[in-house]
């Protein structure tokens, strides 16, 4: 009877009851018992919920005398209602605090700190110790490496400069191939300008202003030029850059690579670090390739901040349209319940960032103004 179960809920009870249901939920469903004494919590926080005041109303005898409380739950219970919590549950937070500590490693999420915390680990420095025990990624353990430097944050000056020494790179690409070999052999290559009409954007929090930065998060574009079907685009562009910072000392490591190096959306996520420079710290940076035309849509969503873009996007879809990273889509068919039917097509004619905008009837702002 739901009606009757809303008004035991907030009964006199009602905070043991929840205590009783952190204490189910302390119990991964992994194992049979874990299962078994996960139900168990919970019924016996409903059958608590449906009582008088604990202990007066319903007492130790009345709790051992009811079916599926047992003496030692009965004393939890007391436990419970003597002191506002019970020892598990105080233990609780401190659990939370350290899967929360485990989930500040690079590379670990909430399912590894979970699995991590299972086998033993209670503290990052018991990863450290044994990582192949709580089954780490290779790109967690070179997470685990910097652990300490990707703490903090950048500040502006350094993301500046790293992002100046970046765009130059880009300027003495060595070419690929035959010519590479070439040129090579003429030892001329190291000056040649191989694609002057690359585009590199640093985005983030950066774009927007802020004293400091958690990673560095570049766009790498170019728009097509040449004869239709021959057109020259920055396909392998992302990997060219990528193998110029690692020569230049600049990227340190790789975290995780693209599939097709070549795709025009590539996007290589790894480590860097100001070069020649002693202790540098390292830091999180990302290198993304965008097609031309996905330009507007991936500067609007990659400049952020994660609550304007929510309400763009919102803004989008209250008029028929969709937005997300690639771009703004019309004749989105969708059903009743707002599920999306069909994917849409991409609306034509938006070159820039201020094109969408305008579009969409959002006053320009500038990405410094983007901080909601
Ligand atoms: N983004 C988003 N929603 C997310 C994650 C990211 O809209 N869940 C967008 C907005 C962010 C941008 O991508 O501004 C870059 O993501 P970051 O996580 O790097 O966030 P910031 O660069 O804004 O902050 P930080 O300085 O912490 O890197
Ligand atoms: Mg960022
Ligand atoms: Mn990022």
């Amino acid at each position: 009877d739901p009606a009757a179960s809303r008004a035991r809920r907030n009964g006199p009870n009602e905070y043991i009851a929840q205590v009783l249901e952190m204490m189910a939920d302390q119990n991964a469903s992994v194992s049979k018992t874990e299962v078994f004494r996960k139900n168990s919590y919970r019924k016996v926080a409903q059958i608590v919920r449906g009582q008088g005041a604990i202990p007066e109303d319903f007492t130790y005898k009345d709790m051992v005398e009811t079916d599926g409380i047992g003496q030692k739950m009965a004393d939890k219970i007391l436990e419970i209602a003597r002191t506002g919590t019970h020892r598990r549950v105080a233990c609780e937070t401190t659990k939370d605090k350290l899967l929360r500590e485990l989930s500040s490693v690079y590379g670990i999420g909430a399912g590894n700190a979970a699995t991590a915390y299972i086998l033993g680990a209670r503290s990052v420095d018991d990863l450290r110790r044994n990582p192949a025990k709580y089954k780490l990624s290779s790109a967690t353990v070179v997470g685990l490496k910097y652990y300490d430097d990707l703490q903090e944050r950048i500040p502006r000056a350094e993301v500046t400069e790293l992002y100046e020494r970046i765009k130059q790179l880009c300027a003495v690409f060595p070419p690929e191939g035959l010519v590479r070999v070439a040129l090579t052999l003429a030892r001329s290559y190291a000056a040649k300008k191989l694609d002057p009409d690359v585009q590199i954007e640093c985005m983030g929090s950066y774009r927007r202003g802020a004293a400091s930065s958690g990673d560095i998060d570049l766009l790498l574009t170019r728009e097509p030029t040449g004869r239709k079907g021959f057109e020259k685009t920055h396909a392998g562009h992302v990997a060219r850059l990528w193998k110029a910072m690692e020569k230049a000392g600049i990227a340190i490591a790789t975290l995780s690579q693209p599939n097709d190096w070549h795709d025009l959306s590539a996007k290589v996520n790894g480590l860097c670090r100001l070069p020649d420079r002693e202790n540098a710290r390292v830091r999180r940076i990302d290198v993304l390739g965008v097609p031309w035309e996905e330009m507007p849509a991936a500067l609007i969503y990659f400049t952020g901040d994660d609550h304007f873009n929510r309400s763009i996007r919102l803004k989008a879809r209250k008029h028929g349209y969709r937005l997300n990273q690639r771009g703004l889509y019309q004749n989105v068919a969708r059903d009743r319940t707002g599920t999306k039917l069909t994917e849409g097509t991409l609306v034509p004619g938006i070159r820039t960032e201020r094109d969408l905008f305008r579009f969409l009837c959002v006053p320009w702002c500038e990405p410094t103004e983007r901080c909601l």
